[in-house]
């Protein structure tokens, strides 16, 4: 461990940081381009989640130092925004660059602070790489259309604006690439960001920061790229009622989510929202079952089951089921958990505590309902917030499969019918991502018309997670209806206007309506 706190140590350094590893000294939450010091020290503690032990602290902005750095991001839209938009894209170009050069450190800090394994925590830095590339290329693609207008000598087209400042909400399984979903489409939009990531995971946002600042630097600018760390209910509170603030992308839960949307739409400021999930494989008869296991051991398993697009449900036709379980019985113990920096580890720690706990709960009412644990089940007895994968052979009815656990807890169904599949699968509350394992063309087309999957992403022979940035991310229902990353997500980043221009001598009124005095 000492010589990856060492390694984390170098990286910090090189990026100029002030950080200093254990609790010895503090550093600051607030970054503008220039960091803020808060009038009152409200000291945050991060914990390396495979040992339980603290790796740093960062000072959190209070109520001061949010200040400072919304009316340092709103003044920054004023000039940022009169940046035409392809020169902006080359400073995200850059921003790419920079993370090229960081991704090896900055992925084992995403690792160290968060828990994911060290080819998921480059994955997720290679995310951030790519959103970048993909709003490069966007920069010089905003496009409006042009309409045919009804009137003679009349032009209409449609143009999109910059919004403003744009709050980004982020969670800790995702620290960065989540970031880098909306920090990057809103700066090639022409919009600023206020930042405030979870408070699992302030080291990441703190090292992203200090990136982004390198890069800014070099052009002059301040306030484009900000951070405010502090906790939801007073940096958050304030950010989503801020009226400042026209667009807030939230992260979260669907409880906080719906919260942010209330605050959001009562003072008509808009959010994109991507909550809870309760994603789920349907795996048909024919199915290539050798595909079918492996997809479904990285979709339940990886990341600890802490992914939004985690798979919580399996649904197997009862010709396959106990062949599939069987299987899946025999690969789950050669699954090595462990520090996730450590070569082989497939799975590494919960977040925390409450993370731990809320697994402990959550297998205590399984089994109060009537499910049948067929594997795992129970905390994992090491210093950290270890748990074992866990099966469970669930009744239809089973309660607790209709809810998100974030740990790695996979229910196991039955069907008969693909309409039955389809409607249990249908019957939850949350629509992220779900997939359908099948050879027959039949069964993949109905899942992905509009008589199958009711989620916001459908996959065929894919496992549920691990999305590629180039399509539009997001769920309905529950999860909250908001699209992120790829294709045109970014117009929830910018305001549409629709303008009409007489070029003529006349004044003829649309619909044919006549006004004219006698
Ligand atoms: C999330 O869990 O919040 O599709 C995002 C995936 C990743 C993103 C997950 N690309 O699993």
């Amino acid at each position: 461990m000492s010589d990856i706190l060492h390694d984390i140590k170098t990286f910090f350094a090189d990026l100029g940081l002030h950080l200093e590893l254990g609790i010895k000294k503090s550093n600051l939450g607030a970054c503008t381009g220039e960091w803020i010091a808060p009038e009152e020290e409200r000291k945050l503690v991060s914990i390396n989640p495979s040992s339980g032990e603290p790796i740093a602290s960062i000072i959190q902005a209070d109520d001061a130092a949010y200040e400072k750095v919304m009316t340092a991001a709103a003044a920054a839209f004023s000039t940022w925004r009169m940046v035409p938009a392809p020169q902006r894209g080359e400073i995200v170009r850059e921003l790419g660059n920079e993370l090229r050069v960081f991704k090896e450190p900055l992925g084992r800090l995403v690792s160290l602070e968060m828990g994911k394994i060290h080819s998921e925590g480059l994955g997720e830095v290679q995310e951030m790489i790519d959103m970048c590339d993909f709003a490069v290329g966007l920069s010089r693609q905003l496009y409006g259309p042009t309409m045919m207008s009804e009137r003679s000598r009349h032009r209409m087209y449609e143009q999109w604006h910059p919004l403003g400042v744009v709050g980004v909400v982020t969670a800790f399984n995702f620290p960065v690439a989540v970031w880098a979903w909306n920090a990057a489409l809103a700066a090639v939009c022409g919009d600023t960001t206020v930042w405030k990531p979870s408070s699992d995971t302030p080291l990441t946002a703190v090292a992203v920061q200090h990136i982004c600042n390198r890069v800014m630097k070099r052009h002059d600018l301040t306030g484009v790229f900000n951070l405010v760390i502090g906790p939801g209910r007073t940096v958050g509170e304030r950010m989503i009622n801020d009226p400042r603030v026209p667009l807030v992308s939230f992260t979260g839960s669907t409880a906080m989510g719906r919260h942010v949307a209330e605050a959001t739409s009562r003072r008509f400021g808009r959010s994109i929202l991507e909550l809870g999930g309760n994603n789920a494989i349907i795996v048909t008869a024919d199915a290539d079952l050798d595909l079918a296991v492996r997809a479904i051991l990285f979709a339940a398993v990886g990341t600890a089951g802490q992914r939004c697009t985690s798979l919580r449900r399996l649904f197997l036709h009862e010709s396959i089921a106990d062949q599939v379980v069987g299987r899946l019985l025999k690969a789950y113990p050669s699954i090595t958990i462990g520090d996730p920096l450590e070569k082989g580890v497939l799975m590494g720690p919960l977040v925390n505590q409450d993370a731990v706990d809320a697994y402990v709960a959550a297998l205590e009412a399984i089994r109060a309902q009537g499910g049948e644990i067929l594997y795992g089940g129970g905390r994992i007895q090491r210093p950290g917030f270890f748990v074992e994968p866990t099966i469970v052979r669930a009744p239809p009815e089973l309660a607790m499969a209709r809810e998100e656990t974030f740990a790695p807890i996979l229910y196991v169904f039955e069907y008969t019918s693909l309409d039955e599949a389809i409607a249990m699968h249908n019957s939850v509350d949350q629509g992220l991502s779900s997939a359908i394992f099948t050879e027959s063309l039949r069964a993949a087309e109905r899942f992905l018309s509009h008589e199958g999957s009711d989620c916001g992403i459908a996959n065929v022979n894919i496992g549920t997670s691990g999305a590629e940035i180039g399509g539009a991310f997001g769920g309905e229902k529950e999860t909250g209806g908001g699209r992120e990353a790829g294709s045109d997500a970014w117009k929830a980043y910018m305001r549409r206007q629709t303008c009409t221009i007489n070029w003529g001598g006349e004044l003829p009124l649309a619909q044919g309506v006549k006004f004219e005095l006698e």
